[in-house]
Parts: C-alpha cells; structure tokens; sequence
C-alpha cells in the first residue's frame, strides 16, 4: 500500500527507472561518507575506530609526537630521524589538536611497533598483563615519543666515561685493599640477599627469610632494584647480570597495594633510571609505566601530591600520621630529579609539569622567616605546623633544590635561588655551635629549638658541600668549612659510641654533645647519611682523614653488623654486646656501601661534572646545556 504512493515505484513489481536508481545510488554514498567521516568524532576509546582507522590515519596518535618535535626541535638530527618514523600524515595532522599525549589511550600500542618501545619489548614483557593496561600503552607511546632522545645520544652528551679510564681503581695499595674489602661486602650482602629473600624487598639475616614491608604498594625486589647500579659499578657483573635479569622477567608492576610515593620514586625509579643510563638495560618502557601510576598522586586542588597511593586503582591518600592530612616536604620535594628524567626519557612534558607545579607554589606561600617547614596540607596549599627539620620530614627537599641546579648544568636559577635562600634561613635560624665547640643543625618547633640532630640530617654536610660554589659571592670558603663542621660533628656521634657507628639521633641539651640521651633514639639501622659525607668531603678536599673515618665505619659495620648470613641493624650503638634488629636495609646496598666503594675510588669513577646522586644514591646524568633541545621543548609545553 505505501509503495503504491511513492512515484517512481511501479505497481508491476519493485523496479525504479534509471534516474532514481542514481539518486538513490548518490544518497546511500553520502550517508556511507557521512557515518564513515562521523568515526572520527567518536572518543578515541571506541573501539570501532580503531578498527576503521589505521593508525597513520589516526589524528590524536600523531597528535604531541612530531608535533611537539616539528614545532619546537627543527634543524635537530634527532627530530628528523623521528619525523620521518611518524609517517609522512603524520606532520600533516599534527598542527590540528593539541591534546596532551599522556591521556592517550590503547591506541597507541599499535603505533609502537617498530619503533623504539619494540625494541625495548622483550618476551617476558610481551606476556605481563600489566602491557595490556591503558596507561602503560599509552607509556609504550611516551617511550616511542621519547626515543628522540637515544640512549647513543645521551651518552654522547657525558663530558667523560662514566666510569672512569680504569674503573674508578686507586692508585694506592692500600686504598685499593679497603675498595676490595667493601666489594667483599657487597659480595656478602647480595648473596645472602639472593640464597635467603630472593625477589622480596630485603633480607632478614638472623631468620634467613625475606621481607616484604608495606611501604612499596605490592612491588617486589627492592634490594635487587636498589643494587642494579652498585654491582655494575663495582664490577660484579654476573650479580649485575642476574639482577637485570630478575628486573627483565620479574618485576611485575601491576601490583595493587599502599605505597610511598616518595620510596618507590626514589628506589624504583631512580634504580631504573641509573640502570638505564650507565648500561642501557632495556627498562625504559616500564619505567615510564611506572612513572605513570605514580601520577594520580597529583590529582588534590593544589596539585601537592597525597603521600601514599594505591598503584594499582590510582587512590591516594595521607599518611594517617601526618597532621591533618598533610602532605611532607622530602616526600613532595623529592620527585623533582626522577621526573625530569621521565619527561626526558618519555619525551612528555607531564612529569615536569607535575614537579614544577609544586615548585611554583612552594615558591608563593610565605615562609615563616624564610624556612619551609615539614606539613603542607594538599587541599589548601597552607603550611599545616611550624616544624622545619633539614633531618627526617625536610631532608631531601633541599637536597633536590641543590641537585635540581646541578643536573640542569646550572642552568635552573630558580632553584638555585631556592636553595640558597633556604640555606641563609637554615643557618640564621637553626645552625648552632655546642659549648664544646661542635657545630650542628637544631630542629625548629615554631621558633623553639630542638637541639637535636637525627642521623638523617647528617647528609647535610656532603650536600652544603657540593652547593659551595654557587652561593652568593664570597660564600665559597664559608659554606666549605659549615659542610667540613658539620661532617666532623656527625663523625664525632661515631666516635662516641661503643661500637663506633651513630645514633638515629643525637642530642646537644642537658650536658649531651653529639650523643643519644633516649633509648629510643639509639639505634642504628645501616643508614649511609654520614658516610655519604665522608665521600662528598672526601672528593672536594681530599683531606685524608675522610677515607680514614670511611674506614672506621667499614670496621665497625664488619663487627657490629656482619651476621652469618648478611648485614643487620643494631639496636643500641652504645652496648658492647649488640642485639640486631633482623634487617639488611635495601639502602644499605644502594647507598652505603655505594659511598664507600666510591670514597675509596678515583674521582673519575662517576665524576660529579656528569652525574648527580639521587636521595638513594642512584647516578642520574646531569643535563649538558649542549644537549638542552629537549629541555627546550619542555619548557614550552603543549
Ligand atoms: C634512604 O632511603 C634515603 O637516603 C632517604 O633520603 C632517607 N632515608 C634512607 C636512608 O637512611
């Protein structure tokens, strides 16, 4: 009945004329291009668009890579050898979206093959469920991205071998005996390590078993992430080898616990970054990944990152014992060196973007005369106590100001100016000299001092040390001797214990000089801190008696720590007869025995004009102003 109505459709059977069947040809053609044309509308999820567009016909996969490179490297080698890897749409779509890359989603695996996320994709990887996740393909885009800055390429930016001419080997035999003596106890320590808690986070040498802690969300092998770069510089290469091997096949990231931002950056990710940089293992895709599930930390109004985060759903949340939902200034302070090199490796500007945010707001909120204290709270942007500390809470804060200025080849003023400020308030406000004579770092409660100093505070002495040559004018002597003091104070909480190692804390009140008055404050749990001076101290004067101290302290780590079965904290530094805390300290292998083996090793072993050491003692390299063209391109972001 309704086919009779309509003209043109004949009555003997369906049949159209010859014109109709055009129009009707013409109008099914346009509805085609039109649904066809509307896929490119649809959010870049769906998956019908992936399926319908290949991926050089893909905007947003073009979108920030060559864009990013064309706009703002031209004339770079790198940038053409990457340009041309995008495809010749490529730079073609490329000025039409700006969308930030790292939201890409799943897309852009397809887009890796045959670049360098390919190269870096091994078969253990290829079966990790973690690869199928959308924020890692999205890295797997970032590392392709970020392949314009090659590992050939880096190494090319160093100014001298990484290490050295002769593997960093003293010229002296006795330097040298003590250097094969700590090699000995890395040895002593990794093995334990591995027959007793291997792929565990460290090692209980008196119950030979592993641990796990809860500190790293569900992530494993922490002592092996920790070691990856001493064994390699200590020469111990089947270790190293079995190490990149575990990291390679084992190290699963999918992993849903309670971690620390600030421990799994500052161990995991600064091991892999070392690891990459003087070896080029093969971890830049998952280090990016990573990276990546340590973002939603950021997400609080003010962009202060929530201290601890759950890797796998991304929540975060505030230490329960942070004053009112604080957040703490080494944890938030202490991501800058790690997540410049993500942006530098990644070629995505959101790392740093992350860190230079909470710079800028750090920089804005008024100090109480002049010092940064420890609780911020991450919802207003506002000091939560007036409690500042260069010890435990603030430490590494301004360890990454100093470093920030040295890894960018002195380029970052702002950060120099950062430290340098803090620097004056610390001294005005909290540098005290003790009626013997010792010079030390109170803490601060509000404008009361605490005449205390924590073992941690300890790594102030290397660090004023480095800073000393750009200061305000003049300063260089002073800023020498105030790190060569306080090196020697820390040294003295030695040398006044029974066994020779420090206190967690010592104090300058109550007739105490450089000494534990509490119980609770004498123990000592492998920590690296003074002897991390001792090298700084060591490698700026080259006054003897730093290696003799270093010395001191392997002696009494060999008494007091060694167990048969590794290398154990002790809970009273003054008893003669010590009781062992059960722990080999995944630090103790990263940082201690690291500062040691470099203390009694030439300059050239990982020379300072090349490389700054994370708060973990992980080599990261410094940034050459000749090898500034990404840096160029983060500074004007997407
Ligand atoms: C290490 O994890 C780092 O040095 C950190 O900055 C402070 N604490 C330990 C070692 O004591």
């Amino acid at each position: 009945m309704v086919l009779r109505k309509l003209p043109g459709v004949s009555a003997s059977g369906m049949g159209l004329r010859l014109s109709q069947k055009f129009v009707f040809l013409l109008f099914l053609s346009g509805l085609v291009t039109l649904c066809f044309g509307a896929l490119f509308f649809l959010p870049d999820t769906v998956r019908l668009k992936r399926i319908f567009l290949s991926k050089n016909e893909n905007p947003a996969v073009t979108v920030g890579h060559d864009n990013e490179l064309s706009k703002k490297v031209p004339g770079d080698p790198e940038h053409q050898r990457v340009a041309l890897k995008g495809g010749e749409g490529a730079n073609v779509k490329l000025k039409v979206s700006r969308k930030p890359s790292v939201t890409h989603g799943a897309r852009t695996v397809e887009r890796s093959v045959g670049s360098r996320a390919q190269e870096e994709w091994s078969p253990a990887r290829a079966q990790e469920p973690a690869a199928r996740d959308e924020r890692v393909t999205s890295a797997a885009h970032n590392g392709e991205r970020g392949s314009a800055y090659s590992y050939e390429a880096f190494k090319s930016c160093l100014l001298k071998p990484a290490l050295g001419r002769n593997q960093g080997t003293p010229p002296d035999s006795e330097t040298l005996q003590r250097r094969e003596k700590v090699k000995e106890m890395m040895t002593f320590a990794w093995d334990n390590y591995k027959r007793y808690a291997w792929g565990n986070n460290e090692l209980r040498p008196l119950t030979r078993n592993g641990h796990l802690g809860n500190m790293f969300g569900g992530l494993r092998g922490a002592s092996i992430v920790d070691s990856l770069d001493t064994l390699y510089i200590m020469g111990l290469m089947e270790e190293y080898e079995e190490a990149k091997e575990w990291v390679q096949n084992n190290l699963d990231l999918n992993s849903n616990g309670e971690a620390s931002l600030f421990e799994v950056n500052i161990r995991y990710v600064g091991g892999l970054l070392s690891a990459y940089y003087l070896t080029g293992a093969e971890v830049r895709f998952r280090l990016i990944c990573l990276g990546e599930k340590l973002l939603p930390a950021f997400n609080t109004p003010t962009g202060i990152p929530r201290g601890v985060i759950n890797l796998g759903s991304g929540t975060s949340w505030s230490w329960g014992w942070a004053s009112a939902g604080s957040s703490i200034l080494a944890e938030f302070g202490t991501l800058h060196l790690e997540f410049l090199h993500l942006s530098q490796l990644s070629g995505s500007p959101l790392f740093t973007e992350k860190v230079m945010n909470i710079r800028k707001l750090l920089n804005k909120i008024e100090k109480p005369h002049g010092l940064y204290p420890n609780f911020l709270s991450p919802v207003s942007g506002n000091w939560v106590q007036h409690h500042v500390s260069i010890g435990g809470l603030g430490d590494s804060f301004y360890e990454y100001l100093i470093k920030s200025y040295l890894m960018s080849d002195k380029t970052d003023q702002e950060a120099q100016k950062m430290y340098y400020s803090a620097m004056e308030a610390i001294e005005t406000n909290l540098v005290q000299k003790s009626p013997g004579g010792l010079t030390y770092v109170a803490e601060w409660r509000g404008g009361i001092l605490d005449h205390k100093m924590g073992h941690l505070a300890c790594f102030s002495g290397g660090m004023i040390g480095i800073g000393a040559d750009d200061g305000p004018a003049g300063q260089r002597q002073h800023y020498l001797d105030l790190a060569a003091e306080i090196t020697h104070t820390c040294h003295e909480s030695y040398s006044r214990s029974a066994t020779k190692l420090g206190p967690e804390a010592f104090r300058f009140d109550a007739g105490a000089e450089a000494t534990a008055t509490r119980l609770s404050d004498r123990y000592y749990i492998l920590r690296p801190e003074v002897i991390e001076s001792y090298m700084y101290m060591w490698r700026l004067t080259h006054d003897p008696k730093y290696r003799e101290w270093g010395w001191e302290a392997v002696e009494a780590l060999e008494k007091h720590c060694r167990v048969d079965a590794g290398f154990s904290g002790i809970r009273d530094v003054y008893a003669s007869t010590v009781s062992h805390d059960n722990m080999q300290q995944s630090f103790f292998l990263s940082e201690t025995l690291k500062y040691l083996y470099l203390l009694f090793s030439d300059d050239d072993l990982l020379p300072l004009e090349d490389w700054v050491f994370n708060t973990e003692a992980h080599p990261l390299p410094v940034i050459h102003k000749r090898c500034l063209y990404l840096q160029t391109r983060l500074k004007d972001p997407l």
